[in-house]
């Protein structure tokens, strides 16, 4: 999703050196978001052509590589008009290679070049078009097919404007995307779109701007009603002619610079031409203002990094909502029963011939393996093995050429998961990774693979990864029995409840005051049981791992059904217990272990659907959540748990993004 940083200056002389250091400063105001490579293009010395320059790597790498590219040029004379853009890449299609790095273009002329966040999801069907128009790819990525569509309107149409051929592509297009796109033939001029992925126009002036909004022109006519003349007053408040504007995914690029930013809606298309800046919609809806507010940002930078939130791993808990929609995005058709998974859609032949599937994995990433077990017997009717991959690994477990292994992996570089895969490839097994880190080892070596798509994940404690790996797994599930008729039923459920979780994990988050409120009756103890069976046992072993790493406190899991067998001596007026109690086969059993649990005086917190009059009755402290489908309740408890554990280690006073002795990526043994 990573980052964008277009800038435009208009009668405000800036050389070729200072406006590669402000894309260069730019991109390094957005590295927190996650990358894994960089790029930038500017106007060549001549202004015949476009020089791009692209690295994998940091920031500091693409810098490094400007300084030498353009060391035996003179870049130090001033240029009136120009755009540059610049981008921090997170591979979703095509590993982190300098061929796959933006900007992307669209022939060897350089005549059309985009920097884009965000996935294509039918680039497929449009590069099979554009081959046939005779377009030859030189790169693995979505985004370069955008490139090109927008060239081949060009040549279909000569006499559209910049803006026009940008308005065409993107209606050509399905996914999600922000963009900025600079051409040759159209020289000091930018336009850029959004849909789904954020991105903003900034606004700096030496003088005051003389308005707070930009009306929006609709229709194919716009660009004639647009001003070639002085008189921009009406389409862009400025006093003056001299003006610099940028392009961003978000203002921390841009806030040392102007605090005045229009943020793009969905499908807006903003261009720069002549110093004035449009915004288009190619049809007026109900409900569309007439204009885009120009806002004055007031948050100090730092703020902005994290959005509203005090850490990245609280923003990534509430960036769920999002990111199992992106997980989602081009796979699940809701109109539908299909599911299609790209990365692994010709291997499923061969997984259906299988003779048992094994999930292998470490910490949060075994956990959604165990969260998923249970579906997966279902609809694949296969045995389904899950294993702590050091474990795996120390018993020398026997793999055979018929086993298909899934290696489940965040960071896709975590030693003991990837041992294990180089164990199970050995031996003959199907290797498919289910990662979130394109280019990762366990990608590269897996035969084929699901790329879950959260988005860059920087707190050390996982979260969205762990829901995006959970519905990744489910994904997979509903297509190895599309073809098993008395499963349909049960299919259709799932998917109906999968189009719902979005806006029921954004019910869930509302809770975040109550459970803040129980985080203050918890926070001193020195552990917590967290009990629950079935498909909430996972968020038993998940919600007791983010307790134990985040706050430091003793924390442990424990299946509802081996109380009785040990655990419950543990169990007295106090110590704390939390108990996932939901509507569900297991409902009974549940209830039972909460019996004993109250009988010995033990007060838990429970964790029960929304107004279920009967499990409140057993406890003053109780968290509703929405009725799901039950293989898919583990999305909802298992958030109850992340925000429990950020609100006790905010109040013992742990780094909550950085807990002590942890690694992001544990690429050791
Ligand atoms: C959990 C931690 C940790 C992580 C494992 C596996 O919050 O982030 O348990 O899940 O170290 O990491 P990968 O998923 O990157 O392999
Ligand atoms: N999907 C594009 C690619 O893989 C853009 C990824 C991003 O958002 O950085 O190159």
């Amino acid at each position: 999703m990573c980052g964008i940083f277009a800038y435009l200056n208009y009668l405000t002389p800036k050389s070729r050196q200072e406006v590669l250091d402000l894309l260069v400063t730019g991109l390094k105001r957005l590295e927190y978001r996650g990358y894994d490579s960089t790029g930038v293009a500017i106007d060549s010395l001549d202004n015949k052509d476009i020089i791009m320059v692209k690295r994998t790597g940091k920031v500091k790498v693409l810098e490094d590589a400007i300084q030498e590219h353009f060391s035996g040029d003179d870049y130090s004379e001033p240029v009136l008009n120009h755009v540059g853009i610049a981008h921090t890449r997170w591979a979703t299609h095509g590993v982190p290679c300098e061929r796959n790095s933006h900007p992307q273009r669209s022939d060897d002329g350089n005549s059309f070049v985009v920097v884009h966040n965000g996935i294509i999801t039918n680039y497929n069907d449009v590069k099979t078009f554009l081959a046939k128009k005779g377009y030859e790819f030189e790169s693995d990525t979505d985004t370069e097919v955008f490139a090109k569509l927008v060239h081949h309107l060009w040549k279909k149409h000569p006499n559209y404007s910049f803006r026009e051929l940008v308005e065409q592509a993107i209606q050509q297009v399905e996914g999600a995307f922000a963009i900025a796109v600079k051409s040759k033939h159209f020289p000091g001029e930018c336009v850029a779109s959004r849909r789904s992925s954020p991105l903003l126009v900034a606004i700096k002036t030496r003088t005051r701007l003389a308005g707070d909004h930009i009306p929006i022109l609709y229709g194919k006519d716009a660009d004639s009603v647009l001003p070639r003349s002085d008189s921009t007053a009406e389409f862009m408040p400025l006093e003056e002619k001299e003006v610099e504007y940028f392009f961003a995914s978000d203002a921390s690029a841009v806030i040392e610079h102007t605090n005045r930013v229009i943020y793009l809606e969905d499908d807006d298309v903003a261009a720069v031409r002549d110093g004035t800046l449009s915004i288009h919609r190619l049809k007026k809806s109900l409900d569309d203002p007439h204009a885009r507010e120009i806002t004055t940002l007031k948050m100090e930078i730092q703020q902005i990094m994290k959005g509203n939130y005090d850490y990245f791993m609280q923003k990534e808990i509430f960036e769920q909502p999002e990111s199992v929609v992106n997980t989602m995005r081009g796979r699940v058709r809701f109109d539908g029963t299909t599911i299609v998974l790209g990365g692994i859609k010709d291997y499923i032949p061969e997984i259906k011939r299988c003779r048992r599937l094994m999930l292998i994995g470490c910490g949060t990433s075994y956990h959604s393996a165990v969260a998923t077990r249970q579906l997966l017997e279902e609809l694949t009717e296969l045995p389904v093995m899950v294993e702590l991959a050091s474990d795996f690994l120390d018993r020398n477990t026997p793999i055979f050429r018929d086993d298909v292994c899934f290696f489940i992996s965040q960071s896709g570089e975590t030693a003991d998961t990837l041992m294990a895969l180089r164990y199970c490839k050995q031996r003959g097994a199907l290797i498919v990774g289910i990662t979130n880190t394109v280019g990762s080892s366990i990608c590269r070596e897996s035969h084929c693979g699901v790329h879950i798509n959260a988005g860059p994940e920087i707190g050390v404690a996982s979260t969205k990864a762990y829901t995006s790996q959970f519905i990744s797994l489910v994904m997979f599930a509903l297509v190895m029995s599309e073809d098993r008729l008395s499963l349909q039923q049960r299919r259709l459920e799932i998917l109906q409840a999968l189009s719902k979780l979005a806006d029921q994990i954004r019910e869930v988050l509302k809770l975040d005051s109550k459970v803040q409120e129980l985080a203050k009756d918890l926070y001193q103890h020195k552990s917590l049981l967290i009990m629950g069976r079935g498909y909430n046992f996972a968020t038993c072993l998940e919600g007791a791992l983010k307790v134990k790493e985040l706050t430091y406190m003793h924390s442990e899991g424990i299946m509802a059904g081996e109380l009785k067998h040990g655990p419950l001596a543990l169990v007295d007026d106090s110590m704390p217990v939390l108990m996932i109690v939901l509507r569900d086969p297991v409902y009974v059993k549940c209830m039972n272990a909460l019996q004993q649990v109250t009988s010995r005086k033990g007060c838990p917190v429970i964790i029960c659907e929304e107004g279920d009059e009967e499990t409140k009755a057993f406890s003053s402290r109780h968290l509703e959540i929405p009725r799901t489908v039950d293989c898919l309740q583990g999305i909802l408890t298992v958030i109850p748990m992340q925000l429990l554990s950020y609100h006790i280690a905010v109040l013992r006073g742990c780094d909550v993004d950085c807990p002590r002795n942890l690694a992001k990526s544990v690429t050791v043994e």
